[in-house]
């Protein structure tokens, strides 16, 4: 069998990758060629991203591909959700992406709910509702009279917007669109209504198109200077969860999947949306699948915690490995005190151990003193948390769930994982840590005709790859500590 190369970029809101993804015989080999910073930019008191930056980022890694004459077949981009640029009618970008860590969609929630009520916004989108959504980026936006979308003909998501950098060629790619709150999750169309009511024409949207679709070649310019060729770039599964739910290597439909990384995705894939009153009251979200599935999950507060300590850490002069986090952990005094990670104090907090300091001294708990104490602080709360999302998500699926199927990045954080298994009583099958540049190629793989259909590739997937399976213990422990924890969080 012929090898086949796709190349992933996978971009989140701290770092992207390049990844290169080879295909032989029914089984894949990856590596990583280049790996970037992805960082908030901030001026004039707005946070942007720098696209322009990102797009070097991409020429560097096709550069990079081409010198080690790789024949590559084709490109595809995944990013993180609900971010989009403006575009003029010649096609110009205008200024840059707004970041959904920007806050001037602070409040705005209750704001639009007072022209669309919330039940009904619901009822359209089946999506949670977390400020930052494109809904009510778009909504502020307007309210501020802000340039780019004056004077802008149409949107284009993040992933749309550098493949369309790459090829001159826009389309809006079903799965991060789903992300908006703009979108219907039953007829897959945009809800022109919502828009309306936000002040905004319903133009600025394009058609979607599924997963799998053709973009275009990347222009001839691009071709030529970085060596690559005319390489075809393919829209993949563009927001990051949905090529990372696309990975998770499992056989059959009972199982729950955790995206863990900055954020913790937990949810299930469903053949339908699930909108209903409980779905509504626990704020669940609908976005789109792969094959026309529903991703049905909640966002949860994931490593973001860390990631932020550990920023303050590091400036400090306290710099540690992830390894020796974990270590941290594991040499910390268990079941101190928890937080609750979706309290909104940890959105964006100036200093996120103080945040979470103030947080135990409101409740009543130790305050965390040395840095191994908010480590296993953050953990035990996170597998509680886990618990407490999965519990919903039994309550709601139309299938029995079995297992835990932990896939990213945190997927590599054994301390975590069977934190996770004790908490929820059930087995978590932790990998691939790389799911979301797997989940990217394969449906690259799939345009290709390589594989069929989303089980072939969960199948490819499980032949090419690892898992470690952790099994709960210490159940009856865990269980009173999550009463414990639910007392504190005040549920
Ligand atoms: C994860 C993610 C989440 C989305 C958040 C913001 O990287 O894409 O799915 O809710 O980022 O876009």
């Amino acid at each position: 069998m012929k090898k086949h190369n796709f190349l992933a970029f996978d971009i989140g809101a701290t770092s992207g990758r390049a990844v290169l993804v080879s295909l032989m015989n029914g089984k894949f080999e990856m590596r990583e060629l280049h790996r970037f910073p992805n960082n908030l930019l901030e001026l004039h008191g707005k946070y942007y991203w720098n696209i322009y930056n990102l797009y070097e980022e991409l020429k560097k890694s096709l550069s990079l591909c081409a010198r080690e004459d790789i024949p590559v077949d084709s490109i595809g981009i995944d990013t993180w959700g609900v971010d989009f640029g403006y575009l003029a009618s010649d096609g110009s970008l205008l200024g840059l992406p707004r970041a959904y860590r920007d806050p001037y969609t602070e409040g705005a929630l209750e704001e639009y709910f007072r022209l669309v009520p919330r039940e009904e916004v619901y009822r359209l989108t089946g999506i949670q509702f977390m400020n930052f959504n494109s809904l009510f980026q778009l909504f502020r936006a307007r309210k501020e009279d802000f340039a780019p979308l004056k004077n802008a003909e149409e949107i284009l998501f993040i992933p749309d917007l550098l493949s369309y950098l790459l090829t001159g060629k826009k389309v809006c790619e079903y799965t991060d669109a789903s992300t908006s709150q703009l979108l219907n999750p039953v007829t897959k169309q945009f809800e022109p209504s919502l828009l309306e009511a936000a002040g905004v024409s319903p133009s600025i949207v394009r058609q979607v198109v599924m997963p799998g679709t053709l973009v275009g070649e990347l222009t001839d310019v691009l071709a030529e200077e970085t060596g690559i060729g005319k390489i075809p770039v393919i829209a993949v599964a563009g927001h990051d969860t949905a090529s990372a739910v696309a990975a998770v290597p499992a056989r059959d439909e009972h199982f729950a999947y955790l995206s863990s990384g900055t954020w913790s995705l937990m949810g299930i894939e469903t053949e339908q949306p699930i909108i209903t009153e409980e779905s509504y009251r626990n704020n669940f979200t609908n976005e789109g699948g792969i094959e026309g599935t529903t991703r049905f999950l909640k966002n949860i507060t994931g490593m973001w915690l860390l990631e932020q300590c550990r920023k303050e850490w590091e400036k400090a002069g306290r710099a540690y490995a992830y390894s020796e986090i974990v270590e941290l952990a594991g040499q910390a005094a268990p079941f101190v005190r928890f937080v609750d990670p979706d309290d909104p104090r940890f959105a964006n907090p100036t200093c996120m151990t103080k945040a979470i300091a103030g947080y135990c001294e409101e409740t009543g708990q130790p305050v965390p003193e040395m840095d191994a104490d908010f480590i296993r602080c953050i953990f035990e709360s996170l597998a509680l948390r886990y618990n407490e999302v999965i519990r919903m998500l039994k309550g709601m699926a139309p299938f029995r769930i079995d297992r835990l199927h932990v896939i990213g990045g945190g997927s590599k954080n054994n301390l975590l994982n069977q934190f996770t298994a004790n908490a929820i009583g059930m087995p978590v099958i932790a990998g691939p840590s790389e799911a979301t540049a797997i989940g990217n190629s394969m449906v690259q793989a799939r345009s290709a005709g390589i594989v069929s259909t989303r089980w072939e590739m969960r199948q490819l997937i499980a032949d090419s790859i690892q898992t470690e399976t952790f099994l709960p213990q210490d159940e009856t422990v865990w269980k009173d500590v999550y009463d414990r924890y639910l007392q504190v969080v005040k549920r």
